[in-house]
């Protein structure tokens, strides 16, 4: 593989061309062995660097920065659950064996500058802001409690809190919110034709595997909960503003700076093994498959391609911990922020702690 020659002024292109020559790229890298030697076109996929955990990463010009996760048999799920971790979890039992190919996943979730990019560019309309739509699930402090809301979404959702809160950061930076599972696969759909990459959601097991690792950690940083700067979630400046509900959520103790969600990229010490960020907490992220149980037996690139709910895993800034220790979560499956944790949500629905991240991968769904 020579890429080297793609950056050469004799081949500068530029348009479609450039686009394919782009793709040709990223795909040879997927299928070979020397990605870190690569180098990519400037303009539509730049960088190509080994990152500190010593994997590849790229940058699309209109979507940030990938890591390429080689291929790997690893274990997912987990049989050490006690019961009230098993039911958090989503019942993520029992372990199995997983094969995946070598795929690439975003390093930290889309940002409302991005998703604005997208609807400014094609006029897309969210299912929150369609006519009749129920309105996302926001928090609402005369019900003291998260209801859903019609006329918010993406680009207002947190409004009532910041305009009460001023002082609570919140900028574009941060990622986008209130979007549906529908409006995820719009955005992955669209970066790919942007790229002409098979751009969609990450799998399940490919968001767990770039979460957890070879060595199955609770969390993306190891098996330590958060000492304030591994991850944004239910901590003291959350119950600060949200005192009042979900008690048994809260860290005490430790103060993670955010009590909504933080820009991406804020805990670098909450790195995964591969460098992928802001996997637990900040926003649980809605992944490409629908709703399904756990089997015991091997399977090789598992993807539960139908279903009318799907599958979202990393917890959110609303979230507990999930430690062995703490009260039971009042709420069935999920809300904490173990990397093993899943839950499930109607895939036309949407709320103030739901976001996503891409993955770029070598078939199509
Ligand atoms: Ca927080
Ligand atoms: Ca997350």
């Amino acid at each position: 593989m020579t890429f080297r020659s793609l950056q050469s002024p004799s081949e500068t292109h530029r348009g479609k061309s450039e686009k394919t020559i782009a793709a040709t790229a990223l795909w040879a890298a997927i299928a070979g062995p020397s990605a870190a030697d690569d180098t990519w076109d400037a303009a539509l996929v730049s960088g190509g660097a080994t990152n500190t955990q010593g994997y590849s990463e790229v940058r699309l010009a209109v979507a940030g920065d990938f890591i390429r996760i080689p291929a790997v048999r690893f274990t997912m799920g987990n049989n050490d659950l006690s019961p009230r971790i098993a039911r958090d979890t989503f019942h993520a039992t029992p372990e199995h064996p997983v094969n995946l190919s070598t795929y690439w996943i975003a390093k930290t979730p889309v940002t409302i500058a991005q998703f604005r990019a997208f609807v400014d560019a094609t006029g897309y309309v969210t299912d929150a802001e369609r006519p009749g739509a129920d309105g996302p699930w926001v928090y609402d402090f005369d019900e003291r409690g998260f209801i859903a809301k019609q006329g918010y979404n993406w680009r207002n959702c947190f409004a009532d809190i910041i305009a009460r809160y001023p002082e609570i950061p919140f900028t574009d930076a941060h990622p986008v919110a209130c979007v549906s599972w529908n409006d995820a696969i719009a955005f992955a759909n669209w970066v790919g034709t942007e790229t002409g990459l098979t751009v969609t959601l990450p799998s399940e097991a490919q968001w767990e595997y770039a979460a957890r690792g070879a060595d199955g950690c609770i969390y993306p940083w190891g098996n330590t909960p958060s000492d304030r700067r591994q991850a944004n979630y239910a901590d003291d400046s959350f119950a600060k503003y949200f005192a009042h509900i979900e008690q048994s959520l809260v860290h005490r103790g430790i103060n993670d700076g955010y009590p909504l969600t933080s820009p991406v990229g804020q805990f670098p010490l909450g790195a995964s093994p591969f460098g992928v960020l802001d996997m637990a907490g900040n926003l649980t992220e809605w992944v490409y498959d629908g709703e399904y149980d756990y089997r015991p037996t091997e399977q090789t690139d598992p993807l539960a391609r139908r279903g009318q709910a799907r599958m979202q895993k990393g917890g959110d800034w609303s979230s507990s911990a999930g430690r062995p220790d703490q009260r039971p979560d009042e709420l069935e499956g999920g809300h904490n922020i173990r990397a093993d944790a899943r839950q499930a949500d109607e895939a036309g629905s949407s709320d103030d702690h739901m976001g996503f991240r891409l993955a770029i991968v070598q078939t199509s769904r």
